[in-house]
């Protein structure tokens, strides 16, 4: 690399950021201001702050270069990143500079900021937390890069039609992409398809047997660069997004023949693969286009990492010194193969040479505890596809069962539990088992669900190298979760103990005495209230929803699974409209609550879409009931993305986090929620075991079963009819839905949910019912005490600083990765 001279960055004040719009509005979008668009305005803008970023992504990104440091590559298939205007107006310190700028030209940066699509390329937690840990390594000054896809339609648009869930495509690149920088000069040539040759490298005594690769088709993948910048510390890493192409070759070919018409099917062939975001989450389809999405990926980044980032002759036996490859799930495994193909087939290196280096390269997450979850890939797909890397798995496999034999003797059974390699119901590669004996750490992302995967689900590996588990608890960024999404919080917290929080949120501890503070407390809730009306108006402009504003709002935002089970909500609420209709409950007598809940469902989970039907008839018949809608509503705004999680969830009360124990590997909603003041209602699962024991017992609402209760009960024979027989108050909730008194008196609507819970509940809503009921009862009584609850919540938020994702990352430095901050 050369010392081109960096360019400067715009005058950091009103005049300067002025200047740089005006030039971008008339030369980039060519128009004036008197005739642009909103979206020219926008993307006018979105460029003006840009610029003040750019000069320190060139210096981060030549310091990386130039000083070698050891890096974290974040291999992940999602980035759910948010809407990216504000996040880069704030790490630039440019808030109060654009509105003056924007105001001085008489134009409203909010409403420009709403001009915004944000890029929904993930499904829920699992893609969130790759964009809230890139962020968090960013403003940590660590060298990092995020790889993934650039996915051309992003998680579905949702809609409700008569109540049930309807999918729209995602045009998230319709408008342009001021965010995205292409490099179609550094794209990358990726093979699937056809076979393996043997032959014989050297003579005689040095003859070695190897195996190449005889690829059947390519594509090229063009790397599309975003900004990662950290908060205010001169340092804007990148996130690269590859995007699938045609190969130049093939549609020549193809030309020449003369079929116009086969080279265009054979370009959007190719193209497909980066086509459109998997919408599951938790229960991936086999599907081979995600398997030639997942290798097009993790090709592309290999590649790229060791022949643009790496020095020119580097030896590549010192690649763990280098970079460490974190794999977030199971989905960029592939990778293993792969990097062991371009060592051995490409550099000639001696199979265990490879071996040892590419295990110390590499470093597994795992997200869940679901058996459905844990992907496999048949060996007829795997073969067909990626047929050198089915001969690499083989053997990996084979020296991974001799080591076991080596260990445990014969014990055939073992060694078939431990295969990597599953034989039923079909063969089938299982990844998890691929990257556990590939990583140097396999990681849970939370205590309860690491010990888990030691004592259940990976358990024979951790007795095999025990030294090889660890956890890391998630985390969630404060910058973008509360200094962004609660400015009225934020400044409260800021003027009571500085704004340190923000890049070290343990500091959130000092807030405590505050918490016995009235006047603190009256400020807590004023800021509280004026974040519901924020969501009043949101919701009315977004949804044409009314909710009232005074009311405790108690939320349920999540993909919608079955054993998140959203239907121990709607029970509640059954519950509570029933014994308000029936003259049970006097309306004096209830806490008024607003329910609200946002969920996606996967297109072809279809018990889930029959829940989120459900959901809506009852919001419907409980809202427009003269008694019950006086103090309960229920609210269901369609198409929950981060943007309305940014506005919904620093207006909550109450966070609803009630999964059955054992079944949410972490959750990170709940985090976000206790961040801004929410007390939670949850089961001990995930990370609320730690939520609550950082915020003590008498500020959060604990219910339900434990995770070696249900195991317990699942054992000796689970009937969920024997609660519904045993308890007039289920009965009678349920009995409602079966009636037909949410599908104008039609009963077949909603048999299948019911008779699901009566006849298996695999997620145990009813066993835990009545605890649930008895827990909101709890929240109600502490409810009507608003001092006591306002303390409460100040701690919730005093005592959640653990949660950020830079203690998250300061965790996979120490015990994962052994890299370190590039200091200056
Ligand atoms: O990952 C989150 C956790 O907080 C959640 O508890 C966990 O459910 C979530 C296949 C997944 N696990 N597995 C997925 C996503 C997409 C897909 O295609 C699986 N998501 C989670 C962050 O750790």
């Amino acid at each position: 690399m050369t010392d081109t001279p960096l360019i400067t960055s715009p005058e950091h004040s009103v005049e300067g950021f002025v200047r740089e719009f005006l030039r971008e509005l008339n030369f980039t979008q060519g128009t004036v201001l008197e005739r642009a668009s909103t979206n020219d305005t926008y993307l006018a803008l979105a460029r003006t702050v840009r610029h003040y970023l750019m000069a320190r992504w060139m210096e981060t990104t030549t310091a990386h270069y130039r000083r070698q440091p050891k890096a974290v590559a974040y291999l992940s298939a999602e980035f759910l990143l948010g809407r990216q205007l504000d996040n880069a107006l704030l790490a630039a310190d440019l808030e109060e500079i654009a509105a003056e700028a924007m105001a001085s030209l008489g134009l409203d940066l909010d409403e420009l900021r709403q001009a915004e699509v944000e890029p929904g390329l993930g499904n829920g937690g699992l893609g969130r937390l790759a964009a809230c840990f890139i962020d968090s390594l960013a403003t940590m000054s660590v060298p990092a890069i995020g790889y993934g896809i650039r996915y051309e339609y992003g998680i579905f648009r949702q809609t409700f039609v008569d109540g049930r869930q309807v999918e729209e495509p995602d045009h998230w690149l319709d408008n342009g992409s001021p965010w995205e920088f292409a490099h179609p000069e550094h794209e990358v040539t990726v093979s699937f398809g056809g076979h393996t040759e043997k032959y014989t490298e050297g003579e005689g005594d040095d003859a070695v047997e190897r195996s190449r690769w005889v690829p059947g088709w390519q594509v090229l993948g063009v790397p599309y660069n975003y900004m990662v910048p950290g908060y205010r510390n001169g340092r804007v890493n990148t996130l690269r997004l590859w995007s699938a192409r045609a190969t130049h070759a093939f549609d020549l070919k193809i030309f020449n023949y003369g079929d116009y018409a086969e080279a265009v099917r054979a370009q959007t062939f190719a193209e497909n693969i980066s086509k459109v975001l998997y919408p599951e989450d938790s229960t991936p389809q086999g599907k081979e286009l995600r398997l030639q999405q997942q290798y097009f990926f993790v090709a592309c980044s290999l590649r790229d990492f060791i022949d643009q980032l790496l020095p020119e002759g580097f030896d590549l036996h010192r690649l763990h010194e280098r970079i460490c490859f974190q794999l977030n799930d199971t989905h960029p495994v592939i990778a293993v193969p792969e990097l062991m193909r371009i060592l051995v087939d490409e550099q000639g290196f001696a199979w265990e040479e490879a071996w040892e280096v590419t295990r110390r390269c590499f470093a597994y997450t795992c997200h869940t505890l679901l058996p459905e979850a844990l992907e496999v890939w048949p060996v007829e797909l795997l073969g067909r596809l990626l047929p050198r890397h089915l001969e690499i798995i083989y053997r990996i496999n084979d020296e991974f069962l001799d080591e076991v034999r080596a260990t445990y003797g014969d014990d055939e059974l073992l060694v078939r539990r431990m295969s990597i390699i599953a034989e039923h119901p079909f063969r089938a590669v299982r990844m998890a088992h691929l990257a556990t004996v590939a990583g140097t750490r396999v990681n849970g992302v939370a205590e309860l669900h690491s010990q888990l995967l030691r004592d259940k689900v990976l358990a024979d590996f951790a007795r095999l190298w025990p030294e090889k588990f660890t956890n890391v608890t998630n985390g969630v960024t404060p910058r973008r979760f509360v200094r962004l999404a609660n400015p009225g919080l934020s400044a409260l917290v800021t003027e009571a103990i500085g704004d340190g929080w923000v890049t070290d949120l343990d500091r959130l501890r000092e807030l405590e005495p505050f918490a016995d503070d009235p006047e603190f407390r009256r400020r807590f809730r004023d800021v509280k209230a004026a974040n519901k009306q924020r969501l009043v108006e949101l919701l009315e402009r977004r949804d044409g929803i009314e909710i009232p504003t005074d009311t405790m709002l108690d939320v349920m935002v999540k993909r919608l699974h079955e054993y998140k089970r959203q239907t121990l909500k709607i029970l509640h609420v059954i519950s509570l409209y029933d014994r308000i209709v029936s003259g049970e409950l006097d309306v004096a007598e209830v806490v008024p609550r607003t329910v609200v809940f946002g969920a996606k469902a996967a297109p072809g989970y279809v018990m889930a879409k029959e829940i989120i039907a459900l959901i809506n008839h009852v919001g419907a018949v409980v809202n427009s009931h003269p008694v019950a809608s006086q103090v309960l509503r229920v609210a269901f705004p369609a198409n929950y993305d981060v943007t309305v999680a940014e506005t919904l969830i620093p207006a909550a009360d109450l966070s609803e986090q009630i999964s059955l124990a054992g079944k949410e590997a972490s959750g990170t909603g709940n985090m976000k929620f206790a961040l801004n003041g929410a007390l939670t209602i949850g089961t001990d699962d995930g990370a609320n075991v730690e939520i609550r024991q950082l915020v003590g017992d008498d500020n959060f609402f604990l219910f339900g079963l434990t995770e070696p209760e249900a195991a317990a009960i699942a054992e000796t024979g689970y009937r969920p009819s024997a609660y519904y027989e045993e308890n007039p108050v289920l009965r009678r909730a349920l009995d409602l839905v079966a009636r037909g008194e949410f599908s104008g008196g039609d009963r077949s609507v909603f048999e299948p949910v019911v008779s699901n819970l009566l006849g298996e509940d695999r997620f145990m809503v009813l066993a835990d019912f009545q605890a649930y009921l008895d827990a909101q009862d709890r929240v109600e009584a502490a409810y009507r005490d608003p001092e006591a609850w306002s303390r409460s919540a100040v701690l919730n938020v005093a005592r959640s600083g653990f949660f950020s994702s830079d203690r998250s990352m300061r965790d996979y430095l120490d015990r994962i990765w052994h890299a370190e901050p590039l200091a200056d």
